[in-house]
């Protein structure tokens, strides 16, 4: 307490200390003493507090002010343009088991590295303490947080993108339990983080607290996005719940019935614009918690925003997204290209200016970075962050805390050649392993390294990972096991081509098969049993793609999309044996049982039917 008196002014030492919770004056004090700031800023959610921090973001440089009243942009440092896998690490300890294959140093080692590299590091700055909530407040979901960052982006940002929670750490007194993250942008050169090269994420479960240092990048920084899904998922496998890297959308059915589905998709695979799509509701785009109550699966989004890729966002094919960029209201757009104070990105239908202010500095046409590769005006990577509530199509069971009941789960990557549009499992554990546990994703231009190369990811949550793979698993397969009516588990493929390369279904045909797997949850549909899941039946989708986009679906077509691919479906049952033989050798048995089986039926179809085998075979 002596020291919060001395290193805080009067009003943010009374802020501070309504809150009755010795365990977090002790924190504050601990990483003031150590990161020693010039100011310190404790940020209620009164409406003064959040447009403070707003209008620091604009004086300090981090962020600027664009044309449209409220809008933002803001750029990270050249090399600091995404999540950095290679630095970001777990401090374990001896009796701290996290399996193979994950990204560790001694807790020892990592702590005395961290606290040297914070030491002093916030000098001639001022800190931002936010108090926040993961999920929506007082919610049997709710997770509390603390996020002490000196970066005026970070906290506008944290203030976009989740719940305020001081009230509720007032009111929680001494009992509130929370996660701890403590972000400085480090030594800034033109308000970008200088020191990547000493750039460090780390994670440390014993004391519920992630640090990161030197680097801007949200995904790097803000506390409550993916550094707290990795403490998640811990807690979660403690406590019997899973936390996923999932949206959660509303698909509005017959009667007026909503059907929530949640779904996991690698980055750039059509995640954020499955549950974007003209129709139905979003409630989140990133990161959910699930809990059973009374035999049914519930979801919460951890999130009330979105911190979105804007690539490709147009009037056309994102109308939704692209209002809310374009009217007054608070946006803060990352690595576009600006222009006269107007932002410009790759695929928003517009012709680019060939010169203005990029992540790059000042940019015009032709120019190179060290390594000679051309410079693009916007980074692929370049994001928007919005509130949910800006958009037409929010649910609006989105801050509702029971959350809201799951129907249907989908599991979808970047697939050239294998998986067919749709399908559903023939049961959660069928599901869970042939599915999600079997999910891959092709490399595409925007990522480093060769295009089409397949990644595994299972369950699109393999970065995020902070306990076992087979102990992941087996929460998956224990989580609905005992329920009656688990929530289906369904498989989506955007890219399936045929042998020249071409597409096979179209860009809003996305509409029809999450259609197709609402009436499915209900019973209302029947199915074709094939020997990898359920697929839809012809006359099914024909009255779907009429009744959604007015379109006549041929029956050639269906053919083509949901043939079964015998070679490419047994190669993939022997990717995913071989990856869990090699990496995961504690895996639960039943996972190479129920692999085995999907092979043995898929021999079974080819010695009957051949390699290619259109639906009307297994009528
Ligand atoms: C993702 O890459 O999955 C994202 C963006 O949602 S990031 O915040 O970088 O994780
Ligand atoms: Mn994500």
């Amino acid at each position: 307490m002596k020291i919060l008196k001395t290193r805080l002014d009067e009003a943010n030492y009374k802020k501070l200390t309504a809150i009755p919770n010795p365990k977090l004056h002790q924190f504050v004090a601990e990483y003031i003493e150590l990161c020693n700031p010039d100011r310190v800023f404790i940020s209620t959610e009164s409406v003064e507090d959040i447009q403070y921090i707003r209008q620091e973001a604009i004086r300090s440089g981090e962020e600027a002010e664009l044309a449209i009243d409220g809008h933002t942009v803001h750029f990270d440092g050249y090399w600091d343009q995404a999540r950095d896998k290679e630095n970001t690490r777990f401090l374990i300890t001896k009796d701290l088991d996290l399996g193979s294959g994950l990204n560790c140093i001694a807790r020892d080692e990592g702590l005395e590295e961290i606290h040297s590299l914070l030491k002093n590091i916030m000098q001639g700055k001022e800190l931002f303490v936010l108090f926040l909530s993961l999920g929506p407040l007082d919610s049997l979901f709710s997770i509390y947080a603390v996020q002490f960052t000196d970066s005026t982006y970070v906290a506008h940002s944290e203030n976009i993108l989740y719940r305020p929670a001081y009230e509720v750490f007032k009111r929680g007194g001494p009992d509130i339990d929370f996660f701890k993250y403590v972000h400085s942008a480090g030594e800034l050169e033109e308000n970008v983080s200088k020191n990547i090269d000493k750039r460090r994420i780390y994670i440390d479960f014993l004391d519920s607290i992630v640090y990161s240092l030197n680097t801007q990048y949200a995904g790097n920084t803000v506390g409550l996005k993916k550094l707290s899904l990795r403490l998640a998922i811990r807690k979660a496998n403690r406590e019997g719940w899973l936390a996923e890297h999932m949206f959660v959308m509303g698909l509005h059915g017959q009667n007026n019935r909503k059907s929530y589905f949640t779904g996991a998709f690698p980055s750039f695979c059509g995640k954020t614009s499955t549950c974007m799509v003209e129709g139905e509701s979003i409630l989140g785009d990133d990161i959910d918690y699930l809990r059973k109550k009374e035999g049914k699966v519930f979801a919460v989004n951890v999130e009330k925003g979105i911190f979105g890729i804007i690539k490709d966002v147009n009037p056309k094919d994102a109308p939704l997204i692209w209002e809310a960029l374009t009217i007054p209201g608070e946006v803060i757009f990352s690595n576009v290209l600006v222009k006269d104070k107007v932002p410009y990105w790759q695929g928003d239908g517009r012709v680019p200016p060939d010169e203005g202010i990029n992540f790059s500095g000042t940019w015009f046409e032709g120019k190179i970075d060290e390594a000679q590769n051309p410079i693009p005006y916007a980074h692929p990577n370049a994001r928007y962050t919005i509130r949910l509530e800006s958009l037409k199509n929010c649910d609006s069971k989105l801050e509702d805390p029971e959350g809201v009941r799951v129907s249907g789960i989908i599991y979808g990557g970047r697939d050239s050649d294998t998986w067919p549009p749709v399908f559903e499992s023939f049961d959660w554990t069928h599901g869970v392993i042939t599915i999600a546990a079997s999910l891959e994703s092709e490399t595409t231009a925007a990522t480093l390294g060769k295009e089409g190369v397949r990644r595994f990811n299972l369950m699109a949550n393999l970065d995020f990972l902070s306990i076992p793979i087979s102990r992941y698993i087996k929460n998956h397969i224990d989580f609905a096991a005992d329920l009656k009516k688990p929530p289906l588990i369904f498989g989506a493929n955007y890219f399936l081509r045929d042998k020249n390369a071409n597409y096979l279904t179209g860009m809003h045909d996305k509409r029809v098969w999450l259609k197709w797997m609402e009436l499915r949850s209900h019973g209302d549909v029947g199915a074709i049993q094939t020997p990898t899941g359920l697929i839809p039946k012809y006359q099914d989708l024909k009255g779907l793609f009429k009744e959604v986009l007015e379109k006549d679906y041929r029956e050639e077509d269906y053919t083509k999309q949901f043939t079964l691919r015998v070679p490419e479906n047994l190669a993939k049952v022997g990717r995913i044996t071989e990856i869990y033989k090699t990496r995961v050798p504690d895996a639960p048995e039943v996972l190479s049982k129920v692999l085995k089986e999907q092979k043995e039926r898929l021999e079974e179809a080819k010695r009957s039917h051949g390699d290619y085998i259109s639906p009307d075979k297994f009528k």
